[in-house]
């Protein structure tokens, strides 16, 4: 069919930040698929592959309705071949054939129980696999190095995989905001990711830092974390200090801002006065514990980038991924978490608010919940 401007299929923007896409939405059953064959070849170390799954799943998350048909898919950007075989099965059996025999597969179980160790990326996930690597006791050979994140991701392992609710981050930001103010008042402190988003569970808990004053934020997550450390909730962290690469060539997935990546012991609720709290290292079965580790981002941004943080560290991935290609693409300025940059011009524009920055872009604003892409 050609593609006409009253035919509602053909008005999905082809770039994620263009749509509007919310954590809930009609064509779930489709997108799961979709998203474990994207799954599935990032395992197999095919990026390229993985994008394409991703982008089609991402198109239809932002559909204001059920698909009936594959014919209704075929109109619509990114949703190629592939994608289409894979609604036509959902829509006839309910099931995705190739999606549930890759999630049974031993490679995909085997990526998937790796790649959840905390420090573990794909590439060392791939190679332990090759070595024979299957469960995680095999781990315990002295011929597998660990490093320490890794070894404290292993060793928190089974609470680090239980989903963060938000009434854990809440917690957290409870604790963190406690914490950072009795250094520094009046900072600007946000929770930011997933639950930033509106997501009810998370893996982490993001949190962007900032305050006017540059020499407010010196030294302060180092006293934090000390603190932190002091009420013995401090299971484990590394600090990445600020770096000063030139900005343009920061990528969104390492950027210069100063950062602790922690793992806390969150109490629980109801024993969060009592004294049985503090963890000294003792990993018995979470339920005799009266405490649970979660993983914990800190982030500090100067006042001037605090804007480009938070679009950068609220997410999601792949709409993060897709505003760096549009602003490249469609607008030739590299859009980074430090700010905004005109490479033929060769200066920086400041914005003073994520709206402005969506403006300068030529987008329209995308409010955090509607950026589940
Ligand atoms: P979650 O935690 O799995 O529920 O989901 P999210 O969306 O909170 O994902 P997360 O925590 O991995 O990352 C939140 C956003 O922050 C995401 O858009 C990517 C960005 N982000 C994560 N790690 C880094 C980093 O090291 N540097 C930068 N610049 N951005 C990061
Ligand atoms: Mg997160």
């Amino acid at each position: 069919r050609v593609p006409d401007d009253k035919d509602p299929l053909s008005t999905v923007a082809p770039y994620a930040c263009q749509r509007r896409t919310s954590i809930t939405h009609h064509n779930a059953q489709i997108t799961d698929a979709l998203d474990i064959l994207a799954k599935a070849a990032a395992f197999q170390g095919s990026e390229v592959r993985s994008l394409a799954f991703t982008r089609a799943a991402s198109v239809l998350k932002s559909l204001p309705y059920k698909l009936q048909s594959v014919e209704e898919a075929k109109n619509l950007v990114w949703c190629g071949g592939h994608c289409q075989a894979v609604i036509q099965e959902i829509l006839e059996d309910g099931v995705c054939h190739e999606a549930e025999a890759l999630m049974t597969s031993e490679q995909y179980r085997c990526m998937e129980l790796l790649t959840g160790i905390y420090g573990v990326g794909v590439r060392t996930a791939e190679r332990w696999y090759k070595e024979g690597v299957r469960n995680l006791s095999d781990l315990e050979n002295p011929n597998i190095k660990l490093n320490s994140d890794q070894k404290a991701g292993l060793a928190h392992y089974t609470d680090l995989n239980q989903p963060v609710t938000r009434e854990d981050a809440e917690r957290v930001e409870h604790m963190v905001k406690d914490t950072l103010y009795r250094f520094v008042p009046d900072l600007k402190i946000t929770m930011t990711g997933g639950f930033l988003r509106g997501k009810q569970q998370g893996h982490d808990v993001d949190f962007l830092i900032t305050h006017p004053d540059e020499e407010a934020l010196s030294g302060l997550l180092k006293k934090a974390v000390d603190w932190i450390n002091r009420q013995g909730l401090l299971l484990y962290h590394t600090m990445k200090a600020r770096s000063h690469v030139h900005a343009y060539k920061r990528s969104t997935h390492m950027d210069g801002h100063e950062t602790c990546y922690a793992i806390f012991a969150l109490p629980h609720p109801d024993t969060s006065n009592s004294e049985s709290e503090v963890p000294g290292g003792d990993l018995t079965a979470p339920a005799a514990r009266a405490w649970r580790a979660v993983r914990v981002d800190l982030v500090v941004a100067p006042y001037n980038e605090y804007p480009f943080a938070l679009l950068g560290w609220t997410g999601s991935k792949h709409f993060e991924r897709e505003l760096r290609r549009f602003s490249w693409n469609e607008k030739k300025l590299s859009l980074n978490s430090h700010g905004l940059y005109d490479m033929e011009k060769n200066c920086s524009i400041p914005a003073t608010s994520e709206e402005e920055i969506f403006s300068l872009l030529g987008l329209q604003y995308v409010p955090p919940p509607y950026r589940n892409a």
